[in-house]
């Protein structure tokens, strides 16, 4: 290899150790406990059955992987005691050495929003639903945690049976006075779905429907996108291109499908979009980049909870590396000189190019496992939670989390 190619991997390891610094992605609470189908769910003997478990296994994750320092909450499932579980909540954090991330209220669980939370025609209910929200506003400030990420399940089944329109003017009701009551490093995120729990419409179905209200909002009111809800063939990382560049992209959870909203593990059906989309966050200035939240929205019922989320977070390094070696200048050129199967070669390479030589590299210098899921397994943490957790889950019952 000539000097020229010294420098190209000097400088392809300078790209990637860059970019591994800076990525972290925060991992689920309910990514470890047990989960299932609409059908039925599958218990694990090492599925989390408490909170302190859920930090446990994060803990370990970060371990092994050094970049999920944050655990997003689900606040009915986590904290069923609301604010009183802050206290609790910080005991774990300073036992297991890591933070809370997002607050996720549940406005979905409860049997009276059978019809809606915050666009159910009833005031009653809309207002049950805003308490609920302000209650999550104030644990996110307790507990100093940024994000509170909003996901609405609201919608309906049949045409003619809601107004569409009256909906609208209740949800930006509701979701404005939450905005009111953020503090002043708090932000709302607010996720859209399609499709399901209801099937004929959602009252935030897609991204041009959560950016019009987030801006409704004001300032602190982001656009979250899941990567998981989107029709079929979708292009999520315009959607991503455009709400960078109008300044409102809040974040991302992160999963694979392959139908609906499967909630598989990250690059399992399709990495070269999660290149795609991470290619996108990296042509962005550090700063703008800087609001961007990573996190895992994943529910994983075959593989191991342990397994899983260790590969996904591990598959997410290694993705960001190729999109960090993506010659951006290079292929700025190209582009502007519509050379066009010269500038898809530029930006294919990088995708294609092996960088698990080199973020083992950056492992070994970051006091990391060299390899993720192989020091899981022989550190037997999984053996010691399925003994430890195997009773209690022997005997649990239907909850999604
Ligand atoms: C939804 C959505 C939310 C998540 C729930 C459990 O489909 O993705 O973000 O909190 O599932
Ligand atoms: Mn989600
Ligand atoms: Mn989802």
């Amino acid at each position: 290899m000539g000097i020229n190619g010294a420098g190209t991997a000097e400088r392809d390891a300078q790209r990637v150790w860059d970019a591994l610094d800076g990525f972290r992605i925060e991992v689920p609470s309910w990514g470890f406990a047990n989960t299932g189908t609409r059908f039925g769910k599958f218990v694990q003997a090492g599925a989390a059955t408490t909170i302190e478990e859920k930090f446990s296994d994060a803990a370990q994750v970060n371990a092994l992987t050094g970049a999920s320092p944050t655990v997003a909450l689900h606040v009915l499932w986590d904290l069923p005691g609301g604010k009183a579980d802050v206290p609790a909540i910080q005991g774990l954090e300073k036992k297991y050495g890591v933070k809370s991330g997002s607050i996720n209220p549940n406005l979905f669980q409860n049997a009276e929003y059978k019809y809606g939370s915050i666009a159910n025609p009833s005031a009653e209910i809309r207002g049950n639903a805003l308490a609920h929200l302000l209650d999550s506003v104030e644990i996110g400030r307790a507990l100093g945690s940024k994000d509170v990420s909003l996901w609405i399940a609201d919608g309906s089944n049949y045409p003619g049976t809601q107004s569409i329109r009256k909906r609208i003017g209740w949800m930006e009701e509701v979701l404005g006075a939450m905005h009111a009551a953020l503090g002043e490093d708090q932000r709302m995120l607010v996720e859209y779905k399609p499709f399901e729990p209801a099937f004929y419409h959602t009252d935030i179905a897609d991204w041009g429907m959560a950016l019009e209200l987030a801006r409704r909002c004001g300032p602190k009111a982001k656009v979250l996108v899941d990567t998981g809800h989107h029709y079929q063939g979708t292009n999520i990382e315009q959607i991503v291109a455009w709400l960078l560049h109008v300044g409102e992209l809040g974040g991302f959870h992160f999963n694979d499908r392959k139908y609906a909203d499967d909630d598989l593990t990250l690059g399992s059906i399709d990495p070269y979009q999660v290149f795609r989309i991470f290619h996108e966050i990296l042509s962005v200035s550090a700063e703008e980049r800087s609001g961007v939240a990573f996190m895992i929205d994943q529910s994983h019922n075959l593989k191991g909870k342990m397994e899983a989320m260790v590969q996904t977070v591990a598959t997410a390094q290694e993705l960001y590396a190729k999109a960090a070696l993506v010659d951006r200048a290079k292929l700025a050129e190209l582009q502007q000189d519509c050379r066009l199967v010269e500038a898809e070669e530029c930006f294919r390479s990088a995708f294609w190019q092996d960088v698990r030589p080199l973020v083992q590299q950056w492992r070994v210098a970051r006091g990391l496992p060299t390899e993720p899921l192989k020091a899981l397994a022989e550190s037997g943490y999984v053996e010691k939670i399925s003994r430890e957790r195997g009773s209690r889950n022997a005997s649990s019952v239907s909850s999604y989390a």
